[in-house]
């Protein structure tokens, strides 16, 4: 990869050479075409130099989905800075981690909480952005001028830090070079046959690899056309299905869509491609999209570490239930506990390396250095076996990680704050099977005294905790169970509480 090949350079030629062509509609908006996208990402590139962010700078975004935000993105690539985006559903509390650990040069929130920030983080530049364009960004916008320079930056640059919170509880930021995101981009534009004429239907976040690099660049780099909705909802992506001819989704949306009474066949006539990533899809919908709208999806693997590892082929066989084969220049090994290769068909972890593969944990040598082994590969930590021919069925996971609707809860965090709940002695954050979610948070807990209530731990919780990590259930035991080192046994708590949710 030439100095001049990075993904900064490449979409930079790319909204240049699609100028004209229509990028992101919104529906019930407008359409914006490459052009106005690139010269508002220019003018956001003059902002973000006027508010002192300069080239490895992190600029922390939290923000709604709106396409000025997308340009802001383009924007820190342009300026060389740092795109740090976090879920829109963390707390201040929980943002304040983020600030600090960044140490960001500007902070990019929500129109509506720039108060509450300005006055939190008063010696940092707070930057505010609406899902409507409204905030002191595009205010900012209005005035200065914009630039066509782009930074200087080489392929093995940091292009963002996307989180991903460790089994600590403590949430590591996963560097992504300019090399990892394009090169992943290039291949899955091929291996998924990216049609000139093809318009995505994009209703994922985008503060995620899934819906901010798997599916912009896949749009941006080929200069397609995206149907850019604020969310996912059924009724409206069953509406603008009719303009797509491809989705990427979590299996939620895929549910959610088979559960809704007016999803039809004919809904999708004119789509040519489902994906489904981020979180298992059963065989269960895999067959029932199947019999429904004649379409097999193809699901793919992937990680914020290193983006998509895997992915089921466009046009061989796309089996339920596995994720797939090693992407080109990706290689893939089932290991044992120690990095050592097992036969195939035989279960064991994940580890891979390719030129997808992150530089590393922002300021965390030492966890960098505790998931690579020494030849280099990374383990996942999602545990597998791989057909003869090179096909993986994830089986489950080593680490102890709830996924649920496709975004990650780590027990670790859940327990050490319901810990601290009045009448609760200790407890065990556990992932149930769950209809919508995949996996639904439960808490197991040992009460001092009577019990305690769902209510009362959500309560408890109010403020300091995303909703999504919250509880959706707790149980009562009078005590959990352990194994002779006194480890809790979560699987049996798994086995014991399987049906919950059904
Ligand atoms: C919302 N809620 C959830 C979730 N989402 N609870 C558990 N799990 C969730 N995922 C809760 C809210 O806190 C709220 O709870 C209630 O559900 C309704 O919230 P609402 O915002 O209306 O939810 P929704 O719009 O129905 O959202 C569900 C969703 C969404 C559409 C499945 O979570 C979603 O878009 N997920 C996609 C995640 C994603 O992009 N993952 C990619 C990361 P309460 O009522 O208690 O307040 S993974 C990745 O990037 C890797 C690399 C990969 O492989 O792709
Ligand atoms: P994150 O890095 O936080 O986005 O989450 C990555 C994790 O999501 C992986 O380590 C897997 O456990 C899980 N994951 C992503 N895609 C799939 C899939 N298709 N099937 C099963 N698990 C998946």
């Amino acid at each position: 990869m030439a100095a001049e090949d990075t993904l900064t350079h490449a979409l930079c030629a790319s909204l240049a050479e699609h100028a004209n062509r229509p990028c992101l509609r919104v529906p019930g908006g407008r359409t914006w075409s490459y052009s106005e996208l690139d010269a508002l990402s220019q003018r956001l590139v003059g902002v973000l130099e006027d508010a002192g962010a300069g080239s490895g700078d992190r600029v922390l975004v939290q923000a709604g989905k709106s396409v000025e935000a997308v340009a802001l993105y383009l924007a820190c690539l342009r300026r060389g800075c740092v795109y740090v985006p976090i879920n829109t559903a963390y707390t201040p509390a929980e943002v304040a981690y983020f600030v600090d650990n960044a140490a960001p040069a500007v902070f990019v929130c929500a129109h509506d909480q720039g108060a509450e920030f300005l006055a939190a983080f008063a010696q940092l530049r707070v930057l505010t952005l609406g899902i409507a364009g409204e905030g002191t960004l595009m205010e900012a916008a209005g005035s200065v001028a914009g630039t066509a320079a782009i930074a200087e930056s080489a392929p093995d640059d940091v292009a963002a830090v996307l989180y991903t919170s460790g089994t600590t509880g403590r949430s590591k930021g996963a560097m992504l070079t300019q090399r990892n995101l394009l090169s992943n981009a290039r291949v899955l534009i091929d291996l998924w046959g990216w049609r000139d004429d093809d318009v995505l239907l994009h209703a994922l976040p985008i503060f995620h690899v899934h819906g901010l690099f798997v599916a912009l660049h896949c749009v941006l780099l080929t200069g397609t056309e995206a149907l850019f909705l604020p969310r996912f909802e059924p009724e409206p992506v069953m509406h603008e299905m009719a303009d797509a001819t491809v989705m990427m989704g979590v299996p939620t949306f895929y549910t959610r869509l088979l559960d809704h009474p007016g999803f039809t066949a004919a809904a999708c006539a004119g789509m040519r491609l489902f994906i489904s990533g981020s979180a298992p899809l059963t065989e269960q919908t895999f067959k029932a999209w199947e019999s429904l709208t004649g379409h097999r999806i193809l699901e793919r693997y992937g990680m914020s570490e290193t983006a998509m590892i895997t992915s089921n082929p466009l046009d061989g066989e796309r089996v339920p239930g596995t994720v797939g084969y090693a992407l080109p220049e990706v290689s893939v090994r089932i290991a044992d506990g120690s990095g050592t290769e097992l036969p195939r068909g035989e279960v064991g972890i994940i580890e891979i390396t390719g030129p997808n593969v992150f530089k590393g944990y922002w300021q965390m040598p030492e966890k960098t250095a505790e998931e690579f082994r020494s030849d280099g590969y990374f383990i996942t930590g999602d545990m597998a076996r791989m057909s003869e021919d090179g096909r993986v069925r994830i089986v489950g996971r080593a680490k102890d990680l709830i996924i649920s609707g496709g975004y990650n809860v780590y027990p670790k965090e859940v327990e050490k704050l319901i810990d601290d709940v009045a009448g609760v002695r200790e407890c065990a954050v556990i992932g149930l099977p769950h209809p919508d979610f995949g996996e639904g948070v439960v808490a197991v807990v040992v009460p001092e005294g009577e019990g305690v209530s769902l209510s009362q731990v959500r309560q408890a919780l109010e403020g300091q905790l995303a909703n999504f990590k919250q509880p959706k259930e707790v149980v009562n035991l009078p005590e959990l169970p352990r194994n002779a080192m006194g480890k809790v046994q979560k699987n049996a708590l798994r086995d014991q509480f399987a049906d919950l949710f059904s």
